[in-house]
């Protein structure tokens, strides 16, 4: 701890200072239909295990946040039952013939409600976490994250989740550009591509931090020792 009562966490590009006070943990989409086997991910033919190892450091860092009684929200990406929400250009990018909104391995494709949408159950929110269901891939878009955000007055974000060049991404330079610090832990961010898990981090710090900082959950824990 800092002589102001910060917290100090050895990251990248250089120490990621913040007040528990003032930083929620947001965890993106850790939906069923992305992380477990027959879901939508693995029926797009991707290898699940890849985001699936993520899960034992969000849990463990989850943990610790509610212990502290510290601020934790969660995302969803999905849609509304009747398609409002859905842009026709992301219903038919892909040229699948299975595509966002028709029935699935496990239900609708993300459609709100549907059990692939849901929070697999290692990570369930708690009745007093927020839960931001976003039509997007950045989590300020189409929705009230950023008001939410700063009626708790906070000011900076661990962002955790899946996946780590798409939704970590876009949310992370949305953050970025409305006055968050974001700092992501690589171990608990996951991608179906292991090159884009490299150069979606290395993105995020390069240039002396241009979007945020990068650590590792072993880190921000050992800071709150
Ligand atoms: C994607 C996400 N990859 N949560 N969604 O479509 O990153």
């Amino acid at each position: 701890m800092n002589y102001n009562g910060t917290l100090v966490v050895e990251a990248e590009p250089y120490a990621f200072e913040f007040s528990p006070a003032t930083c929620a943990l947001l965890i993106i989409d850790m939906q069923r239909d992305f992380l477990e086997p027959g879901g939508f991910g693995e029926m797009l033919g991707n290898d699940v295990s890849r985001l699936r190892c993520t899960i034992a450091p969000n849990q463990r860092l989850l943990a610790v946040w509610r212990m502290k009684g510290w601020q934790v929200m969660h995302t969803r990406e999905g849609h509304r039952p009747d398609l409002g929400c859905l842009p026709p250009a992301k219903k038919i990018r892909g040229r699948s013939p299975t595509t966002i909104g028709d029935p699935g391995p496990m239900g609708r494709i993300l459609v709100r409600g549907q059990a692939g949408h849901d929070i697999i159950p290692e990570l369930q929110p708690l009745p007093d976490e927020p839960v931001i269901d976003k039509p997007g891939k950045g989590a300020f878009f189409a929705t009230d994250l950023h008001a939410i955000l700063q009626n708790r007055g906070i000011k900076q974000l661990i962002v955790t989740g899946v996946t780590t060049e798409v939704c970590v991404n876009t949310t992370v330079r949305e953050a970025n550009d409305r006055g968050y610090d974001c700092l992501v832990p690589e171990d608990c961010v996951g991608s179906y591509f292991p090159e884009f898990q490299d150069m979606g981090l290395k993105m995020i710090k390069a240039q002396g931090g241009i979007f945020g900082w990068v650590s590792h959950s072993d880190k921000i824990l050992a800071a709150l020792q």
